[in-house]
Parts: structure tokens; sequence; C-alpha cells
């Protein structure tokens, strides 16, 4: 007998492109819209973008699309939705992120990724609720990814692909955000595998190595993006300051808190964004 999976990207033979393709067509029949110009992944305190930047004319439950698992955690919702910009351009809202310490592999953590660029989405836009290293960062500061480290000692390129990650957080698209916000901050986000928060060892180490945000999300999501010819854009939230940065130990409740606080003023700030894409 031949083993089936529940998933079908946990047969290691299945092509993970492949069964993006299939989410894609999935997704373009479920919504009756073929083609997606652009896609969101919004994380924690984001999530109110959705309904700030345009029509939401589909909303799909996550697991009735191949490839996408159940939602991990409360707070992530897990549905895909397909919104109608105001200027006519049609964009697919993941809400529904798989994360790498959900111990799944890493392709079905960058699956969002692939199904959004099969449904034509040429730009993606990767958002995450994260630790800041620079003090002057409070909680509830939004700041634009200008690079990253990725500390996971994974990739989601299979056997010898070799992509470049140069610009990888377009300057084009960081500069139009910086448009709508010349307050923006920005920094480089560097990828732990979590889920437990860093020692404040860790912190001081990735400061050293150039690191100036903490996360456990978007490195891997953006490398699949480019590997799709996705042009990047990636926005942090910081909920929190890294550990041993702020005085007081982490806790999941008050970096819950300080995402639903922030979200209304950067959701506002995102469909901003968007809408000068
Ligand atoms: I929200 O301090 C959030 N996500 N790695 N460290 C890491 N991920 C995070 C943090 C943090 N806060």
């Amino acid at each position: 007998m031949p083993t089936t999976y529940l998933n079908p990207l946990d047969d290691p033979t299945a092509d993970p492109f492949e069964v993006a393709r299939r989410a894609a067509a999935e997704i373009a029949e479920k919504t009756g819209v073929n083609h997606h110009d652009l896609a969101l992944t919004l994380g924690s305190g984001w999530g109110s973008a959705a309904d700030l930047i345009g029509e939401t004319t589909a909303t799909i439950p996550a697991q009735e699309i191949t490839g996408f698992g159940k939602p991990a955690l409360a707070g992530h919702v897990g549905t895909l939705r397909s919104i109608l910009l105001p200027g006519g351009k049609r964009a697919l809202v993941i809400g529904a992120r798989t994360h790498y310490y959900e111990g799944h592999g890493v392709r079905r953590v960058v699956h969002s990724v692939r199904t959004a660029a099969a449904t034509g989405a040429t730009t993606m836009i990767l958002t995450n609720g994260a630790g800041g290293i620079r003090e002057t960062w409070k909680p509830g500061t939004p700041v634009l990814i200008s690079d990253h480290i990725n500390l996971t000692a994974d990739s989601p390129l299979e056997g010898a692909t070799f992509i470049d990650l140069t610009d990888l957080y377009s300057k084009r698209l960081r500069d139009i955000a910086r448009s709508v916000d010349p307050s923006l901050d920005e920094g480089v986000y560097t990828q732990f595998r979590g889920p437990h928060y860093e020692t404040p060892a860790e912190v001081q180490m990735a400061k050293a190595i150039g690191g100036h945000i903490v996360g456990m999300s978007t490195a891997l999501e953006a490398i699949a993006a480019r590997q799709s010819g996705m042009e990047i854009l990636g926005l942090s939230l910081i909920t929190n300051l890294a550990a041993g940065i702020q005085k007081t130990p982490l806790s999941h409740h008050e970096v819950i808190e300080a995402g639903r606080e922030a979200e209304p003023v950067i959701s506002a700030l995102l469909a901003l964004i968007v809408a000068e894409l």
C-alpha cells in the first residue's frame, strides 16, 4: 500500500510548486478571482489591515485549501481573503501562517508564499510581530525590514538552487513605505527558530552580528518569495524589546496586548502603503 499523506507537502516525493499551483487553482475557484496582483501575510498586530485595504470579496478557511494546515495559535486567524483594492488590483490576504517552530518542515512554512506566487502575485508583503533590539523602539513601533539574518540553519530552497538575496527587501518598496510615513525606521530582521524567546546572551549575539529585530517567521518566507520572483516588503511590529534589552521578563500575553493596542494605527499605515503600490 502506498502511504497516503493528510497534507501532500508531507510527501517527500511531491513537488511543492505543483502543490502550490493546485492550491492557487482552488483559491481561484473558491474566490472567483483568477489572478491576484499582490499578497499580504498579516502577522500578530497587523490583522485589521485586511478590513482597511479594500473590499473583501471572498473569505476562505485556509484548511479548505491544499497544503494549508490548521492554525497553531489563537490570534493567528486561519483564513485566506480576496480583496478588491480601490484602484482595481486584487490582493490575497493570508491570515494563516505556519511557523518553522511547529516542526512541520520548511515546505509547509513557505507554502502560503508559493501559493500566492502561483495566484499571480508579484508583490509579497510580509508582516510580523517581533522583538526590538534598538532601545529607541517602544512596543507598538512599526519598522521596515531592510535585510535579514537567517539563524534557522534551514532554507526553503532544495538542492543546488542558488538564489541571489541582494536587495531581498526591496529598496523601492521601502521608499514607497517611507513616502507614506517618513518616520518609519528600518532594521535587520534576525530569525531564530523559537518558539522560546531568546536568552539575553543570544540577543547580544544578534546585536553583535548586525541584527536589530528578533523574530520567528519572516526570513524563510522572504527567501521563498524571492525564489518565486516576487518583490518583497517586510514590516515588523515591535511588540516587545528583546530579552535583556527590556528589564522585565517577556510574556506572550504582553506581546499580544501590545499588538492589540498598536493594531489600529499600524493597520491604517499598511493600508496607506498598499494604496501606493
Ligand atoms: I511578538 O522577542 C515576538 N516575536 N524571536 N523574539 C523572537 N520572536 C518574537 C519576539 C522576540 N517577540
